[in-house]
């Protein structure tokens, strides 16, 4: 058996952070990387340009000089998100901090010569808000990397894979990413599924990464973006574009079970992770106020995305997008932090939550001309009290054989109109 059969047990601190996890509901991805230049999203690379040396030289014009890590702190702040999760190395293998394991990064290769995550990180310190850093497993750069179904159009020279120097060279970095920058929240990992077709298995080494990141802050929450239940020594289970047990994205055969660690689905919030300049669909605010109450509704959070400009500032869409979200959080965040799934899940009128004792039913359907007469829910007891949140207002309701009838008024508060029931 390997080390994995040991068994990982997850110390005090890494339990509590999971607490704080799961009731922070809302974090912020960003993508950003050279790739954000070329304005076609994140994998650039691997849809056009046919050689990475060519790639890599853009590395020379990245020069974001409007780039200020606390405006965009305060901004992701103020939407109501409890954490931010970084980009600090796509599957373009560029390092977006001063690491000492590879020149191509953004203080060695570019003229800009900041370390984007030390400023990214003392900001979040400084602000409050928790700092969570994606590494990509993938890379298209390096010849060390075995590579898998992508990247193989990249230029790379197959034979020269080299699995153990790889993994060394990506232990040596999280070090990096672990010890200097302060308290990290997670490693959000991303490219298991670059192997998820090889004839025989591909041995990762997932638990001996694992144990050198809990050893090194045994509290910092480790997902992994494979779609499937999580492994041993894994925090946090993630579903990327699907809400937990879904499968839409279809990446894999079916849904994964969901399990009872820490859940978190992430989204766009236009249709790009990256940059991408001609995608200006973008989902409206009460689009992402649905979402959101989705992912709560089913106990999760929602990591929204955006892809930061080239020139270093956040879109004005998605600003415009994280004020309203703000706004709409500042009296609503209160049905939503700290809560679990409600009695009712995620349904054509909307969603439950529950938090003290008090159902929170997010009455709010995509389609608003399919706003229900009533909503049901099933209640073991008669509630104590049915309000409207977040006026108070009492709700006329009739409870019979178990349910909770309540009518819905002809015109609700939108987008999310929310009753207050309290057990
Ligand atoms: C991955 C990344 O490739 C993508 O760029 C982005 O960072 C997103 C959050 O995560 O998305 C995937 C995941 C799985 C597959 C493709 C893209 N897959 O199974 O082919």
């Amino acid at each position: 058996l390997t080390a994995m059969a040991q068994g990982y047990v997850p110390t005090q601190e890494n339990l509590a952070e999971r607490e704080d996890f799961r009731n922070a509901k809302l974090g912020i991805f960003l993508h950003w990387g050279i790739y954000s230049m070329f304005a076609q999203g994140e994998w650039y690379l691997q849809n056009a340009v046919p050689d990475r040396m060519e790639y890599a030289k853009a590395a020379d014009a990245f020069y974001p000089h409007r780039f200020d890590a606390r405006q965009w702190v305060r901004a992701i702040k103020a939407a109501g998100a409890k954490y931010i999760c970084f980009t600090t190395r796509h599957h373009d293998g560029f390092s977006m901090w001063d690491t000492q394991q590879s020149d191509y990064n953004i203080v060695k290769a570019t003229p800009f010569k900041r370390d984007i995550v030390k400023e990214l990180a003392d900001a979040c310190h400084e602000e409050g808000i928790r700092l969570h850093l994606y590494y990509s497993h993938i890379d298209w750069m390096r010849d060390d990397y075995p590579m898998g179904r992508t990247g193989r159009n990249c230029g790379k020279d197959a034979s020269k894979s080299d699995w153990p120097h790889y993994f060394q060279f990506m232990n040596a970095q999280l070090t990096e990413l672990l010890t200097r920058y302060g308290k990290v929240g997670a490693i959000w990992f991303d490219g298991w599924w670059d192997h998820d077709q090889d004839a025989t298995p591909f041995n990762w080494q997932l638990d001996e990464q694992y144990a050198l990141i809990h050893k090194l802050q045994p509290a910092c929450l480790i997902g992994n973006n494979h779609h499937m239940e999580p492994n041993e020594g894994e925090d946090i289970q993630l579903f990327e574009r699907d809400l937990p047990g879904e499968n839409k994205a279809g990446f894999v055969d079916k849904a994964a079970q969901v399990s009872p660690l820490p859940l978190e689905t992430c989204e766009t919030m236009n249709g790009m992770w990256g940059y991408k300049v001609v995608d200006q669909n973008y989902k409206s605010t009460n689009e992402i106020i649905r979402l959101l109450v989705n992912t709560s509704g089913k106990g999760a959070n929602l990591l929204l995305n955006i892809g930061p400009q080239p020139n270093g500032q956040l879109p004005a869409l998605a600003l415009d997008r994280l004020k309203h979200l703000g706004k709409w959080m500042s009296t609503y965040g209160a049905t939503l932090y700290g809560s679990q799934a409600g009695p009712v899940k995620p349904c054509e009128w909307g969603a439950t939550t529950e938090k003290n004792g008090t159902i929170y039913a997010h009455i709010c359907p995509a389609d608003t001309a399919k706003m229900p007469a009533a909503i049901t829910i099933p209640m073991a007891k008669k509630p104590k009290a049915v309000t409207h949140f977040p006026s108070g207002a009492k709700v006329a309701y009739t409870y019979r054989n178990k349910l909770l009838t309540i009518d819905v008024p002809a015109n609700p508060t939108t987008p999310d109109h929310v009753i207050a029931i309290k057990r």
